[in-house]
């Protein structure tokens, strides 16, 4: 195949239970991130910049937020025209919405009739990491297999969050071989040979023949004891049929990446794991580096004026280190450390933020101070209020406190002076 016909099918739907509140009333694929993205805009920039230009989004749960940004920063976006479309649960085979992923394309298989490709790239949207796809659909098309899938080491210990790829003794990870067994988060996993503390894992990105994928799924939509989802159902299926291989993530390379954040990727389905990729960002030297502009990670660019640093009323300096600020942003007298503030966050005169995200229009009134949180959208921390430093207190006021100690304060919360 010289040159095949790729459409890429973005998996949108998912509820994202591990993120709440964050995913209270939007899709996990619509949670922002970084600033000035959203979840999906990893997904989608990588799936364009390896120029793929046929892109549907299949949307479901709590998908008004994840349509409006597709449609608004996707869709309209001159570099990829009418490229990307956002298709809602169709109902079209019953009346049930989605079931599991590999029914959302079993519904939707009139888009893949549209569009005659050669091959189906299928990703995930909820993963934080850059990636040339076009090199992996190569790899496919040498490997002759009818699915690959993308496949990442982990620690042992997260076996139970993702499908578990494994390969025959010796194999060749540079030679995409194929898979001898798949199980979707088992709980006592076979390790990588000679590491044993490491597992192979999907990362939830797939290449299939067009014609092998419409025939897994169709035939997977009429068997009723199928989860009809991919990593459960359809992957398991075509290595049965000893015609699934995978593609090893760290030979993906990336234009302008760096020896420091090549092979990054984050699986940020958790508080913890989203604090944390955040906190990848903010260091002098990050370990994902938002800067790489071969590579640009691309989302809505609203018509924000520059962020802004101004000595407080009394004349002491606003100030942000080994921080992220997004445009709109305004530090007055205040002092930011560690953290990353998005699009239009206000912190007044006495103020502290540190190691903590704040999304949107968030406002941190005078000599309040917020330690280890994340705080959703708009809310108002009021004068004087303290957040992330008494657990017991944070959690008597309705917030959300992880394991780990991090407080998470929900987008519609009152927070009391
Ligand atoms: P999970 O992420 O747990 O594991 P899933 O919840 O199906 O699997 O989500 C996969 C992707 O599909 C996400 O982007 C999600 O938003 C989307 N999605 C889920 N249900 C959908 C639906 N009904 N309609 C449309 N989109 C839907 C998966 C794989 C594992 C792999 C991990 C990697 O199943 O094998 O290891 O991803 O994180």
């Amino acid at each position: 195949m010289s040159s095949p016909r790729v459409l890429a099918i973005v998996l949108a739907g998912g509820e994202g239970k591990r993120l709440m509140p964050l995913t209270a009333d939007r899709a996990k694929p619509a949670v922002p991130f970084g600033g000035t993205y959203r979840l999906i805009d990893f997904a989608l920039s990588n799936v364009a910049n390896s120029r793929y230009l046929q892109i549907v989004v299949l949307t479901q749960y709590k998908s008004h937020s994840l349509d409006k940004h597709v449609s608004m920063t996707w869709r309209m976006s001159t570099m990829l025209g009418n490229y990307v479309t956002p298709v809602p649960a169709q109902q079209r085979v019953g009346k049930n919405w989605y079931l599991g992923s590999a029914d959302a394309i079993y519904q939707s298989l009139n888009l893949i009739d549209d569009a005659r490709p050669d091959i189906v790239v299928v990703v995930g949207a909820d993963h934080v990491y850059r990636m040339d796809f076009s090199q992996m659909v190569d790899a496919h098309i040498a490997s002759g297999a009818g699915c690959t899938v993308a496949g990442i080491r982990q620690p042992v210990g997260l076996s139970d969050q993702f499908g578990v790829i494994e390969v025959g003794e010796g194999a060749d990870m540079g030679s995409t071989p194929r898979i001898t067994a798949f199980r979707e988060k088992p709980t006592d996993p076979t390790t990588i040979p000679g590491s044993p503390d490491e597992i192979l894992a999907s990362m939830g990105n797939y290449v299939f023949d067009a014609d092998a994928l419409v025939e897994a799924v169709t035939r997977d939509a009429a068997d009723d004891s199928s989860k009809h989802d991919m990593g459960g159902d359809i992957v398991p299926d075509f290595v049965s049929r000893g015609s699934a291989a995978v593609y090893d993530f760290q030979r993906n390379d990336v234009p302008g990446a760096t020896d420091r954040d090549r092979g990054y990727w984050r699986d940020v389905g958790t508080i913890d794991s989203y604090y944390e990729a955040h906190m990848d960002l903010t260091s002098a030297l990050p370990v994902f580096n938002l800067y790489n502009d071969r590579w640009p990670i691309l989302s809505q660019q609203r018509p924000l004026p520059p962020a802004k640093f101004v000595h407080g009323w009394h004349g002491r300096a606003g100030t942000a280190v080994d921080s992220i600020v997004a445009p709109g942003v305004v530090v007055s007298g205040a002092t930011v450390e560690g953290s990353v503030l998005s699009t239009g966050v206000q912190a007044h005169s006495w103020s502290s933020v540190t190691d903590s995200v704040l999304l949107d229009g968030v406002q941190v009134g005078r000599h309040a101070a917020v330690r280890r949180a994340i705080i959703d959208k708009n809310v108002v921390v009021p004068e004087g209020a303290r957040i992330g430093f008494d657990p017991d207190h944070d959690r008597a006021r309705g917030f959300v406190v992880t394991p780990s100690g991090l407080t998470v304060v929900g987008k519609n919360a009152v927070v009391e002076p």
